[in-house]
């Protein structure tokens, strides 16, 4: 990619979007496209034609999306997928409209089936029924992946789709109902640890197990992607995540260490474990020669630091 080109990155605020910002801005990309939710609402067919109509990036990085944790997925099933669906299809296709040179969309590792087979690659997509807590965002996920390989076969466009695992980093939603379950425990925990609670609480059995990925380590292997390779490379998708998952119990001690709680850590059995494990297989982008680099201690201590020093002022700017 030329280091003038003009690239749009949708979803600039959020957790991938601002990790993306800054992974842009840090290669020496210095034509970014940006614009304020509240300028331009991606569920609007006619606005994001008039945006792409107008702007005409070179590139783009779609990674606006109505976002949350187990909680938030299940809970606004109709938002999750209705608003999903509108982003997709409205950026989708605008960007086909406006002749963009290649476009990244940002899926997710819940498109796989509940029972796939860990860890999960490429191939088990659409080869058994979903995990029912996210089937909404899932199904959405599936239809933006659809429409990026749909393009590319109807009309050539340059329309590549990456599936990460569970992400986490500075800047993410540390609200209790939304968030995911990394950013909740750390608040849980270290609200625990100031009260002087005897116990910290956490959701579930403890035996789900997930795999995390650092935010700005998704950002640079989507420019690494977008810089080498074009969608034909990839087959439909392509994973990304670290290749190592762990239970909920062990981040939850993890975050206990991280944060110096010194209470019992309890379960609450009545809330869902959701799906029982999603850990990707990452061979492919392994063997295009990427791999995460950031460890999940080093990822947990720098966003708890964050989240003491940043989160209550990134709050009032909300
Ligand atoms: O990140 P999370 O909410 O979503 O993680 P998913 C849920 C897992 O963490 C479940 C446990 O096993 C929960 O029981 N957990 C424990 C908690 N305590 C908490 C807590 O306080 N908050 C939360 N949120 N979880 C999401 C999907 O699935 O992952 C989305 O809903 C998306 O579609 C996203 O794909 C990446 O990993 O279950």
């Amino acid at each position: 990619m030329d280091k003038n080109a003009r690239i749009y990155v949708a979803g600039h605020r959020g957790l991938v979007g601002s990790a993306l910002v800054r992974r842009l801005e840090s290669g020496g990309y210095v034509n970014l496209l940006t614009r304020e939710h509240a300028d331009l609402d991606l569920t609007q067919q006619v606005a994001a034609e008039a945006f792409f109509a107008q702007e005409k990036p070179d590139y783009v990085v779609l990674a606006a999306a109505r976002v949350g944790g187990i909680y938030a997925n299940n809970t606004y099933r109709a938002e999750f997928l209705y608003q999903n669906l509108m982003i997709y299809s409205n950026v989708v296709c605008a960007a086909w409209k406006a002749g963009v040179k290649k476009l990244l969309f940002l899926g997710s590792s819940c498109v796989y089936p509940t029972r796939a087979a860990q860890p999960m690659s490429e191939e088990c997509l659409l080869t058994g029924p979903l995990e029912p807590t996210n089937e909404p965002y899932a199904v959405a996920k599936i239809a933006g992946l659809k429409l990026c390989d749909s393009f590319n076969q109807q009309y050539g466009t340059n329309f590549m789709s990456v599936m990460p695992t569970n992400i986490y980093g500075i800047g993410d939603n540390f609200d209790l109902k939304s968030s995911h379950v990394l950013p909740a425990l750390l608040r849980k925990c270290h609200e625990a640890k100031e009260r002087g609670d005897a116990t910290f609480n956490v959701w579930g059995s403890g035996e789900a197990r997930r795999e995390f990925l650092y935010a700005d380590d998704l950002a640079d292997a989507c420019i690494f992607l977008l810089e080498r390779y074009n969608a034909c490379d990839l087959g439909t998708h392509i994973n990304i995540g670290t290749g190592e998952d762990l239970p909920i119990r062990q981040l939850a001690e993890e975050i206990i260490d991280v944060v110096g709680f010194s209470g019992e850590l309890t379960w609450d059995h009545s809330k869902s474990d959701g799906m029982p494990r999603k850990w990707l297989n990452v061979s492919r982008m392994q063997d295009l020669g990427w791999s995460a680099k950031t460890d999940l201690r080093t990822g947990l201590e720098q966003v708890y630091a964050w989240y003491q020093s940043e989160y209550p002022s990134a709050l009032k700017t909300q």
